[in-house]
């Protein structure tokens, strides 16, 4: 029997990969983000914290938290069939920022994610990507017990330009933290759309 060109099998579809940071102040729920979406074990680096750190780390609101990430989390989530998302986790703590260079080297965009009850946790990671001009957005991980505030009075305490998107998100809760990564895409995708209009006309 011969197959006519209708029968022929749809090719492979090789999918587009990306990578993007998933940034913010300690204990924002970044290693949680990563390991509510990642369809592969995530690997985590995470250390004990200990007493001798206490003075360091901030733990307000998040006084169960026992381990904190040194190096970096890592997961992976398909988007869609032709877009898969490889999501690396920035240590939060400030003595491990160093890594940040690394982590971020061929990054298509990044979350940062933020607790309203200690914003100024995160303002490093806003500046470190308006610095680098990489794409971000920001996403508000809704803590159980923390104050709510309208998303317009977090952007401007944030001072974030009016087209970095903020986005109230459970970094526990998979399809919450879909949106935001799919916020992120949509994002650094116009952000370079721009771009390449501004190089040709
Ligand atoms: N109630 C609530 N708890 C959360 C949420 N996200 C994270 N947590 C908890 O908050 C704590 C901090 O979460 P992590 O994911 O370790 O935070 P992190 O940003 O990776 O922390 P570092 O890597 O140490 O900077 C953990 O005890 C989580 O179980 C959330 O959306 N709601
Ligand atoms: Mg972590």
């Amino acid at each position: 029997m011969i197959f006519g060109r209708s029968q022929r099998g749809k090719p492979p579809v090789e999918p587009v990969t990306l990578k993007i940071l998933v940034a913010g102040g300690f204990g924002v729920g970044k290693t949680t983000l990563v390991g509510a979406v990642s369809e592969i074990r995530p690997l985590r680096t995470e250390e004990l914290l200990t007493e001798a750190g206490r003075p360091l780390d901030d733990l307000r609101g998040v006084e169960a938290k026992h381990t904190t990430t040194v190096a970096m989390d890592f997961g992976r989530i398909t988007l869609r069939e032709d877009l898969v998302l490889y999501l690396f986790g920035t240590p939060g703590q400030e003595r491990f920022w160093f890594m940040w260079d690394e982590l971020a080297e061929g990054a298509l965009g990044a979350v940062v994610l933020a607790d309203t009850r200690r914003l100024e946790g995160c303002f490093a990671a806003v500046d470190y990507f308006e610095r680098r001009s990489l794409p971000f957005v920001v996403g508000v991980n809704c803590f159980d017990g923390a104050p709510r505030y309208p998303a317009a009075e977090v952007r401007q305490a944030l001072d974030l330009d009016p087209g970095v998107p903020l986005l109230m998100c459970d970094a526990r809760e998979r399809e919450s933290v879909k949106e935001v990564l799919v916020g992120v895409v949509e994002h650094a995708m116009a952000a370079s759309a721009a771009r390449r209009r501004a190089v040709t006309t």
